[in-house]
């Protein structure tokens, strides 16, 4: 297994690798996507795949397409989630959001193209190992799993249930879709398609699960914590936006030391889905532990 910044650097030395060139008539559609890909970003994601499928296992160079369409599709929600339309955000990563340089047209397309790379990028990633063994069953039910995740029972309905929880009295089941589906779905797919591409078995499968689930839904608790006490300098983007939006959420809702309580029972109950294996899991572990703590 290699350190969560050995893993970070693979994804950055080749993240913009497969953004097309879609000619001089549309130069600015690959200037929109590469820009938001390389403002900054934590890559929890893409590393979060590479780290699965490495543990099980598996080839991470043969990962790595999987993992980039994970920073893709995440990039591609954060542009769309930004646009006027829905939170209407000028600051993300740190930077100017992506229709407040390039326009909201390109932005929405930005977005879009991104969706598709990602799509194209899971379904082609077996033709990219032509000439050596490839596991197709293994890779159709990775890239199922990354664009079924991503879509319209994944993040979209998370982020559709999360729109409409504005105008809606504040209810505990919803706020749990709203964490499942808008956030943990995007990290759970990770886990569980790296653990696939390695051909890893039901028990292994099942347990990380019970973990990504977990720290998914303890990742959005903290972000929403943080939208109340974080500092806007390191998030990178206006806080404070979730209750003058009406934000149905667990810290907004149960009160901040509700919601601390909530974020260490979920990482204690992540970290114990994956006891029975021991000291092998320990880079899962600590990671659980440094987004319990994260300041960003
Ligand atoms: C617009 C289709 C569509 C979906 C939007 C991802 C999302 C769903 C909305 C973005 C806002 C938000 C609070 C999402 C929850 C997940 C989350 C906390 C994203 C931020 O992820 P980080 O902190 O970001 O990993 P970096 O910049 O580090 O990659």
């Amino acid at each position: 297994m290699l350190s969560f910044n050995e893993y970070k650097d693979l994804i950055n030395s080749h993240l913009t690798d497969l953004i097309a060139d879609p000619g001089e008539e549309a130069a600015v559609l690959a200037d929109a996507m590469r820009y938001s890909l390389e403002v900054g970003g934590k890559r929890l994601r893409p590393v979060l795949l590479l780290a699965s499928c490495d543990f099980a296992g598996g080839e991470i160079m043969e990962a790595l397409p999987y993992a980039l369409s994970l920073e893709y599709i995440h990039t591609y929600s954060l542009i769309h989630d930004d646009l006027p339309a829905m939170d209407n955000d000028d600051l993300r990563r740190g930077k100017p959001t992506s229709h407040k340089v390039f326009g909201e047209a390109m932005a929405i397309l930005a977005g879009d193209a991104l969706l598709s790379t990602a799509a194209e990028t899971v379904t082609g990633a077996p033709l990219a190992f032509a000439g050596i063994p490839v596991k197709m069953a293994a890779h159709i039910r990775a890239a199922h799993e990354i664009m079924s995740r991503a879509g319209a029972t994944g993040m979209i309905a998370g982020q559709t249930a999360d729109i409409r929880g504005e105008s809606l009295e504040p209810d505990a089941d919803l706020i749990r879709y709203i964490e499942l589906h808008k956030t943990a779905d995007l990290i759970t797919a990770p886990v569980r398609a790296g653990l696939m591409l390695a051909e890893a078995d039901d028990d292994m499968l099942s347990a990380f699960t019970t973990y990504a689930l977990d720290i998914g839904v303890a990742f959005q608790i903290l972000d929403d914590i943080l939208d109340i006490e974080g500092d806007q300098a390191l998030m990178g983007k206006t806080l404070g936006k979730d209750a003058e939006q009406g934000k149905c959420n667990y810290a907004y809702v149960h009160g901040i030391d509700a919601a601390k309580e909530e974020l260490h029972r979920l990482t204690a109950e992540a970290k114990d889905a994956l006891s029975p294996y021991g000291d092998k899991a320990s880079f899962f572990m600590s990671l659980a532990d440094s987004l319990e703590i994260r300041n960003h």
